[in-house]
């Protein structure tokens, strides 16, 4: 298997921290989000992705993009490991609170986005800050109120789950902005819990070999 990503994109490190939980193999290749523009933009790469994003998964003929659709495929090759509690509710709830970074958070403060604030829009970089911060707090408050129902070492009780997988890489990109984390004391302490785990270390975007 080849996974297209970048050292710095949350959703490929998403997948990373999957690949080293399932114990599987693959290929890390980079495609440079920023150089030359971006070579996600390139039309060798939007052959394999028209949406220009990174990750895509490459395994034989399956071309998958989006993070959460290759972990889920992962997760079906490798039957030993799961990534969700067995229970339904619980299952819900921690893809429901996975879609909570990846579909509310992330996307709002997403490269392109930001860009496109920018260029186009010609917010200043204090105004593009101040949405980056403020969406970042409004799902990262929500999440925090949610963690005190059911956080343990990690974000669902002792296991890591999902939803640890989403939550990391967004802490990331958060401290990576200056966003004020002091303010969600469960959260941090699972990003420190989940950083001493060979699995999430090993996938931090400063141990990639695309890192700068
Ligand atoms: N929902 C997608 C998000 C993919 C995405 O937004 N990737 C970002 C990096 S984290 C990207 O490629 N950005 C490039 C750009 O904005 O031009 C997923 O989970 O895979």
């Amino acid at each position: 298997m080849k996974l297209y990503g970048y050292w710095r994109s949350s959703a490929a490190y998403r997948v990373r921290i999957a690949l080293n939980l399932l114990g599987l193999d693959c290929e890390l290749l980079s495609v440079h989000l920023v150089k030359n523009g971006g070579e996600q933009h390139l039309e060798e790469y939007k052959q394999k992705n028209p949406h220009e994003l990174v990750p895509c998964l490459i395994d034989g003929d399956v071309c998958l993009n989006q993070s959460l659709a290759i972990i889920d495929y992962l997760s079906a090759k490798a039957t030993n490991v799961s990534l969700l509690p067995a229970d339904l509710v619980k299952q819900s709830l921690v893809k429901a609170f996975s879609y909570d970074v990846a579909c509310e958070i992330h996307p709002l403060n997403n490269l392109r986005v930001q860009q496109y604030l920018v260029n186009e829009l010609k917010v200043s970089d204090e105004h593009k800050m101040q949405w980056v911060h403020d969406w970042m707090h409004t799902g990262f408050a929500a999440l925090e109120v949610k963690l005190q129902s059911h956080a343990g070492k990690y974000c669902f009780g002792d296991e890591v789950t999902l939803a640890d997988l989403c939550l990391i890489p967004q802490v990331y990109n958060a401290l990576r902005f200056n966003v004020d984390m002091a303010k969600y004391p469960l959260i941090m302490a699972i990003y420190e819990q989940c950083n001493t785990h060979p699995a999430f270390i090993e996938a931090q975007p400063e141990n990639q070999a695309d890192a700068q």
